[in-house]
């Protein structure tokens, strides 16, 4: 998978992705990543990548002349470019999956206010959010999403089905897990987890998600109806 990102800042993402499994990821051959700085697109003198929104209002919005050119730029037949705004439809697991699919990525950046609405209007396939806060910027929220896509990316994650096993892969959140020692600090891992009855290990991890779940978003049972 090709991952174009498209932003006023390529150095905010050097430190993410070249740790743990992303680093693999791309030292595998199982995503590039390719960072664009939009300033390198501006006709202006000044490099100038923003202005004053019509209509008035505070802060400043990208014009449409810098960031088309920038997205024409690295733009191939395949590509699926995405916005990254509080605008969007809010980021899923089944979203990341289904992006997970495609062969070229270009997720634009924005700063500021935000960018011309033109752009969205010539360029833009979806406008993603990944939740209902206000970022400073863009970039974290492309962070997130190439984090989110890659774990779908066959390979990425060492063993094949770990994707498969998480939160929200059955609509409901995970149970809890334990490991050595069995007794920390007086508290002890429940005795079914160290009998080996494989069958009732997933029964009560089945219980505990669901428990979890009502407790903490119930919203995620409402359209569940499952053995
Ligand atoms: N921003 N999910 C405003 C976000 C955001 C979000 C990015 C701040 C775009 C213009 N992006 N800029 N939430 O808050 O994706």
């Amino acid at each position: 998978m090709i991952i174009d990102i498209l932003s006023l800042f390529p150095h905010y993402f050097t430190g993410p992705f070249d740790e743990s499994i992303i680093k693999r990821a791309k030292e595998n051959g199982l995503a590039e990543i390719r960072l664009t700085d939009i300033r390198d697109f501006s006709e202006n003198r000044h490099r100038k990548v923003d202005d004053r929104p019509y209509g008035g209002g505070p802060g400043m919005v990208m014009m449409a002349e810098p960031v088309v050119n920038a997205i024409r730029h690295v733009k191939t037949s395949e590509a699926h470019v995405v916005y990254l705004s509080p605008q969007g439809k809010v980021l899923t697991a089944a979203k990341s999956r289904q992006l997970s699919k495609e062969k070229h990525l270009i997720l634009l950046c924005g700063h500021y206010e935000g960018i011309d609405q033109r752009i969205l209007d010539l360029e833009v396939d979806e406008e993603i959010s990944i939740g209902d806060y206000v970022l400073t910027n863009g970039c974290l929220a492309a962070i997130v999403l190439v984090d989110a896509v890659l774990r779908f990316v066959p390979g990425v994650l060492g063993h094949e089905h770990a994707a498969d096993e998480d939160s929200f892969e059955n609509g409901i959140l995970d149970c809890p897990h334990y490991t050595r020692p069995e007794v920390f600090e007086g508290l002890a891992v429940p005795t079914v987890l160290l009998g080996g009855n494989h069958k009732e290990i997933a029964n009560w991890r089945k219980d505990q998600a669901l428990k979890k779940t009502m407790n903490t978003r119930p919203d995620l049972l409402k359209f569940i109806i499952k053995d």
